[in-house]
């Protein structure tokens, strides 16, 4: 148990029970390294999650991802920030941030993003660090993500565009220049030069000159400039943390579902985004890593393209949408709404061991007549399919059987304490909680840091 548990005075308390000598409501305290991982296709409000738990935590870590994410989390004040790479501890005054070594770093992207940060008086100078290790996302990352979704036209991923797919793969193909490199600007200019023409010789559309290489590398020495106070080893920091006893909450990016190796490929990110990520993208041993929170949305959302076998077409999901204000958080696309589907999250649940979830945006599903769970996945023909199938054809064709749950007719934003909700509204989470076999602790009822439940 850490020593140094700490209550920001600033932050307006979630419950009475939290602000109890450090204990996370009446769930108990959380390990001393923990995670915070989405356990759908994203957006299941992690970012609400990790800033509400963050004052109970040294340290907020992100491991793997970039700019793509959009985390929106709202202060004391109700004042909302969407957070796409500094890590949704910032808001706590007392929490210092990392950026690992898995993470993608968009320069330009960061600054703007501390600028914002900072312009809204959230302070950022000595309470952010940047791994050596972090790979560097350019701007022609970001043009290459565009140039190849243009090439696979019909059958496109729907990226966000942000460069990481490109800038995971140069880290691969192992001509990616790191964070620590913007310490070299002479080999910077040499390795850049190659990364640029490896492009160029590969895109038609990508031009590329000696002009726009010293152009860039000019920018990036104003650049080095600027990060140089952020950078650290943060491997190096992050294991002196853990035996100085800190607290350390590592916060997901995307979700299992998107996992370059779990999820729906190709329809995934670069990254993994579940409980494997948290040791390769930090450095954090296996055997110090404890509890991981998976968080669900009471129904299920996805954006960009890929299968979704519970996915509402038609006025249903437009419903769904409407409700829940689906919009993507960095690029504002509609999402793709629909039931939440038990099969996948029992197939998160497997890969990432949760310790607990957090049922997200109940409150959301409040005007339906019913709910529906799905439960069951079968082929075409009738045969029950045991597993989340790993072939897409498979999981196209797939069809879902589904139990249908009352709904509750009445507004439940308001209500913090579980035995205060509907009656209907405890079935459902109860039946979540039996067909997936992990306790849900936490019950987000609104997007505003109050709006919790406790189990
Ligand atoms: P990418 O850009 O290469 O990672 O895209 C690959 C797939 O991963 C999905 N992806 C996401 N899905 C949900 N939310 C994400 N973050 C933003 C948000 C998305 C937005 O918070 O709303 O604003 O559109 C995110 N990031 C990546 C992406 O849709 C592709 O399916
Ligand atoms: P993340 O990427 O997982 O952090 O999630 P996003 O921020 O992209 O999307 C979640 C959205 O739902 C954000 O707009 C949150 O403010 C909002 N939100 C989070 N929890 C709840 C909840 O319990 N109820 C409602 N109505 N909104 C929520
Ligand atoms: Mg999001």
């Amino acid at each position: 148990p850490s020593s140094s548990l700490k209550v920001t005075a600033s932050a307006a308390p979630a419950t009475a029970e939290v602000e109890k000598g450090g204990e996370i409501g009446p769930v108990g305290s959380l390990s001393q390294v923990a995670g915070v991982l989405g356990s759908q296709w994203g957006d299941e409000g992690k970012g609400k999650l990790v800033d509400v738990l963050a004052k109970h935590f040294d340290i907020v870590a992100r491991c793997q991802g970039g700019a793509n994410a959009g985390h929106t989390i709202y202060n004391a004040e109700g004042k909302r920030f969407a957070l796409h790479l500094v890590p949704s501890g910032i808001l706590n005054e007392e929490t210092l941030c990392v950026i690992g070594n898995g993470p993608v770093v968009h320069l330009p992207g960061l600054f703007e993003e501390i600028d914002g940060l900072e312009s809204n008086g959230v302070s950022c100078k000595g309470r952010l660090l940047v791994s050596d290790r972090a790979h560097l996302l350019f701007d022609f990352h970001q043009a290459v993500d565009g140039l190849r979704e243009a090439e696979l036209a019909n059958s496109l991923i729907g990226t966000t565009k942000r460069g990481i797919g490109p800038c995971y793969s140069s880290k691969a193909i192992r001509n990616g220049l790191r964070v620590g490199d913007l310490r070299h600007m002479d080999t910077f200019r040499q390795k850049l030069d190659i990364l640029l023409r490896d492009a160029a010789s590969r895109f038609k559309g990508f031009n590329y000159n000696a002009d726009m290489l010293r152009e860039e590398v000019e920018r990036y020495k104003r650049f080095a400039e600027r990060l140089e106070p952020f950078i650290a080893d943060t491997v190096h920091f992050i294991n002196e943390s853990i035996l100085q006893n800190k607290k350390i909450l590592v916060e997901g990016g995307q979700a299992t579902m998107l996992d370059i190796d779990f999820g729906t490929y190709p329809f995934v990110t670069s990254s993994n985004p579940s409980a494997g990520g948290i040791c390769t993208g930090l450095g954090i041993a296996p055997r110090c890593v404890g509890d991981l929170i998976g968080v669900v949305k009471a129904y299920t959302t996805r954006v960009g393209s890929g299968p979704f076998p519970t996915e509402i077409l038609g006025k249903g999901g437009d419903l769904l949408r409407t409700a829940g204000m689906e919009f993507g958080t960095t690029t504002g696309r509609p999402r793709r709404c629909g039931w939440l589907d038990i099969v996948a999250l029992k197939y998160c649940c497997q890969i990432n061991g949760f310790s607990a979830l957090n049922l997200t945006k109940l409150d959301v599903l409040s005007e339906l007549p019913e709910i529906k769970l799905g439960v069951a996945y079968k082929q075409l023909g009738g045969k029950r399919v045991k597993s989340f199938p790993a072939d897409l054809q498979v999981l196209e064709q797939i069809q879902v059987d589904y139990e249908v749950l009352p709904g509750w007719h009445s507004d439940i934003s308001s209500i913090r304490n579980y035995k205060d909700l509907p009656q209907a509204a405890r079935q459902y989470v109860e039946r979540i909680e039996e067909l997936v076999g992990v306790p849900i602790h936490y019950i987000g009822v609104g997007p505003g840091r109050d709006a919790l439940i406790y189990k």
